[in-house]
């Protein structure tokens, strides 16, 4: 099952067929523990519509922070080893790789995030930008995990790479954030199988594409939350993005009006454009 917040109301999928839900608040609903059994046992009373298009979804986001943990996947660590190492930063980044305790940041307030199909943003100080694919947890208030959607981690490399005690800055700015296109209401969780991918096209061509599953994730979801969550709480819930397996050789930069597509395959695809 599917949810999608819009201007109006929000909206479940099931199967091809959408409904309109009722007029809990965003807030209130994805606090739920029961999220996925509440939708299903309302979808009776729910008016069924047409299909949403693209321009009406919004950001499946409320009141709730962003958070987001680093350096999960082997190819993070790599990529950021090299960007920091004549800063003699690299170091850090293999440390926390193997360590028990994973790095958790604060990505993005919900201002600072954009949703399906509008424009995220480069800094205008960063050289050396790119998009983060990242598969990301719905979190309620108990610390439940209740679904799923896709994450876009818009990082400054070169501001990153400087120094890591630079990180908010190269991580958090306005339109630093895409959430979207909807979130797959599940608590179980996702095959190690799930594919992560990133298409980046510049004036009709791709000039990347990359690929990578659960499997190589290094850290649990539920791990990653459970430290969250320590001495920490989110009264309206949160997001919390699983880290990047997905990274473009270092030649590579975001331009303006670069098309950004992710896709998860039991979520969809959350595109966007730089501008
Ligand atoms: O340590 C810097 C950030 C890492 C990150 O955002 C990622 O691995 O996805
Ligand atoms: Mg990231």
């Amino acid at each position: 099952m599917k949810l999608y917040r819009t201007a109006i109301a929000y909206f479940v999928e099931e199967g091809s067929q959408f409904f309109q839900g009722d007029d809990t608040a965003w807030d209130v609903l994805v606090a739920r523990d029961d999220l996925a059994e509440f939708l299903q046992s309302s979808l009776a009373r729910f008016r069924p519509v047409k299909p949403l298009s693209a321009s009406e979804m919004l950001a499946p986001i409320g009141s709730q922070e962003v958070w987001a943990a680093g350096v999960t996947y082997y190819r993070s660590r790599d990529a950021r080893m090299e960007e920091s190492k004549s800063a003699g930063g690299g170091d850090f980044y293999d440390r926390v790789y193997a360590a028990e305790r994973p790095e958790l940041f604060m990505k993005a307030t919900a201002h600072r995030v954009v949703g399906p199909n509008r424009k995220v943003a480069i800094r205008d100080d960063a050289k050396w930008s790119v998009p983060e694919p990242e598969l990301t947890l719905l979190i309620t208030p108990s610390g439940k995990i209740t679904g799923y959607t896709i994450g876009n981690d818009m990082s400054s490399r070169d501001i990153e790479g400087e120094n890591p005690l630079y990180l908010p800055q190269a991580k958090v700015y306005d339109r630093s954030c895409a959430l979207g296109p909807c979130i797959l209401v599940s608590a179980a969780p996702l095959p190690k199988s799930t594919e992560i991918s990133l298409d980046i096209s510049r004036a009709g061509d791709t000039v990347f594409r990359g690929a990578t599953t659960l499997e190589a994730l290094k850290r649990e979801p539920a791990t990653l939350v459970e430290y969250l969550y320590r001495n920490n709480s989110f009264p309206s819930g949160c997001f919390l993005l699983t880290g990047t397996g997905i990274v473009p050789p270092d030649a590579f930069t975001l331009k303006a009006g670069d098309e950004i597509r992710i896709t998860i395959p039991p979520i969809g695809t959350l595109g966007n454009q730089v501008g």
